[in-house]
């Protein structure tokens, strides 16, 4: 059979305003355009789980109604793989009605599918709820007998030490400025507004390192240095398969950057294996830096702050040369307009090399949007194309939408100000610049004993340049 993987790719954001400023913000725009090129790892996995007799090709749609894309549908194909996002997927929807119209079977499967699956029932010849893994080969050849199910779902968690190698080789690599491997999939902590794999199953797993380090050889095959990211919920969540995977990267010769909790910070030998093994970044949840909030990432930041305070770990992280990508949510239930002074303080005092702003966002299968369901806060329920994590879909609990609305946007003219993001690199840099003095006067000391003048000379010899290290 001919089986096109159809990938809706891009970032979306509806609020016309925030789009209109993000074209100005070059901390905003620059980040968008970062994330905008990855490939869909769920789709290439499933690449990877097709029987060698069909005939393949992963395409990537960055806007479904485009006029190249209305005008010819790419194919032709019997059989279409498209993957799922809520923020994409009214437009997998009309992409599925128009393969549909043709008479190629259309499967949907992803994250929304798994979230909301009666929905997206209706606009597929068949659906996969949850993880693909089990069922993707018994599709494919249920489609070949002509008994193709309506529905597929496995609610046992995946074991990943089956995963099977993705597809990388289907990807035009010149297109992409990371390639994605997945570590682990789901989290232990379970916040009530996480929408990532936890969501597909609950189970926390790690993927055995030999794989990890396969498929990072693979990717080297078509790009000999790439930079990777790891499309984990949280990879540094056992601290265990955390120094596993570092000591196993440490000497690959690559970058990458990835999303964990902050509890890294109390682990000094694992962030120094970090840095040692390529990291440049972690994207890290921080919610709301005030004390006794109702936070959100409730269990992992509250250990942090009862071990150490979130300027302390931030500085710690980052004096090992990782930058840290600090998230913030706006709108949480104890959220006044006074709170967004007080985070941009916050942002200021943190000396974060990168930012984060989103709003709350209530994606359906979550806790959090069955709670605003039940007390009547959703404003528009259904509206997916609004699930993108800026557009404000709820009444929040302290203040009106349009307080919310303006405190967005007010804190992300801030936050993304070309001046704004100027200083908070250059701060970095300097920053890990006395950092490594410090620790290369203090190794020279200690190697040769010599008197803190001497070694000071030597250590700013042996400074490593602190270049940009997103670059
Ligand atoms: C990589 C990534 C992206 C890439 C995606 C590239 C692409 N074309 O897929 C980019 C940067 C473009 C992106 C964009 C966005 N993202 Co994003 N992204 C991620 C990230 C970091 C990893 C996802 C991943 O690769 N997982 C690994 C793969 C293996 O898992 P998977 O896709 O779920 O696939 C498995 C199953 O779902 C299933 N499956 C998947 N597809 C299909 C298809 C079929 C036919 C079948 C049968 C099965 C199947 O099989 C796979 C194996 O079991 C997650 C965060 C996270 N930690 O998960 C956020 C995440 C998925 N993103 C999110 C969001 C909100 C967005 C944006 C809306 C942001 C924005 N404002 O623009 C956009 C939407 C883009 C879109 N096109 O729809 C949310 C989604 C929540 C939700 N329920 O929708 C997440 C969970 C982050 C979060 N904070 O909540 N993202
Ligand atoms: S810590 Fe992050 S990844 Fe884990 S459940 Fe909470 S929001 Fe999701």
């Amino acid at each position: 059979m001919k089986i096109g993987f159809l990938a809706l790719s891009g970032v979306r954001v509806v609020d016309p305003e925030l789009l209109s400023i993000g074209v100005n913000l070059p901390g905003f725009v620059e980040r968008s355009k970062v994330i905008a090129s990855l490939p869909s790892l769920g789709l290439l996995t499933l690449a990877g789980l097709t029987p060698a007799h069909h005939e393949i090709r992963y395409i990537d749609i960055p806007d479904v109604d485009s006029a190249d894309i209305v005008a010819t549908l790419p194919g032709p194909f019997d059989v279409v793989a498209i993957s799922s996002f809520t923020a994409m997927i009214k437009d997998a929807y009309r992409l599925a009605a128009r393969y549909r119209a043709v008479g190629t079977k259309v499967i949907l499967g992803g994250l929304h599918v798994a979230l909301c699956p009666d929905e997206a029932a209706q606009h597929a010849d068949a659906i996969v709820v949850g993880e693909a893994e089990p069922h993707w080969p018994t599709v494919l050849n249920d489609i070949e007998k002509d008994r193709l199910q309506k529905r597929y779902h496995s609610s046992v968690p995946y074991n990943l030490a089956e995963a099977p190698m993705p597809r990388f080789d289907l990807l035009d690599i010149s297109k992409y400025n990371r390639l994605t491997i997945q570590t682990s999939r789901g989290c232990p902590w379970n916040c009530e507004f996480c929408a990532a794999s936890i969501r597909l199953n609950p189970k926390y797993r790690t993927k055995p390192i030999p794989k990890v380090i396969a498929e990072l050889h693979r990717i080297k095959q078509l790009w000999p240095v790439p930079f990777i990211e790891f499309a984990d919920d949280n990879t540094f969540a056992d601290k265990r398969h955390g120094h596993a995977l570092t000591e196993a990267l440490a000497g690959e010769g690559i970058r990458w950057f990835t999303e964990t909790d902050i509890s890294v910070a109390q682990d000094e030998d694992l962030l120094r294996k970090m840095r040692k093994a390529g990291c440049a970044q972690i994207l890290v949840g921080l919610e709301d830096p005030a004390d006794g909030t109702d936070g959100m990432e409730l269990k992992t930041n509250w250990k942090a702050r009862q071990r150490a305070h979130y300027l302390e770990s931030i500085r710690r992280i980052q004096d090992h040369g990782i930058t840290v990508n600090g998230c913030f949510v706006l709108g949480l239930d104890t959220h006044t307009e006074a709170s967004f002074e007080q985070i941009w303080a916050f942002i200021q005092q943190s000396e974060l090399y990168e930012i984060q702003i989103t709003v709350l966002t209530p994606f359906p299968g979550t806790p959090l949007y069955e709670r605003f369901l039940r007390d009547g806060r959703l404003i528009e329920p259904g509206a997916w194309e609004k699930c993108t994590l800026f557009d404000i879909i709820y009444q929040p609990a302290k203040m009106s939408v349009d307080a919310l609305h303006k405190g967005l946007l007010d804190l992300a003219q801030k936050v993304y100000s070309e001046d704004y993001t100027h200083f908070r690199r250059r701060q970095f840099i300097r920053r890990k610049q006395s950092a490594d003095r410090r620790t290369a006067r203090a190794a020279i000391a200690q190697r040769s004993g010599a008197a803190p003048g001497r070694a000071e000379q030597e250590a700013s010899v042996h400074l490593v340049s602190a270049a940009d290290p997103m670059r």
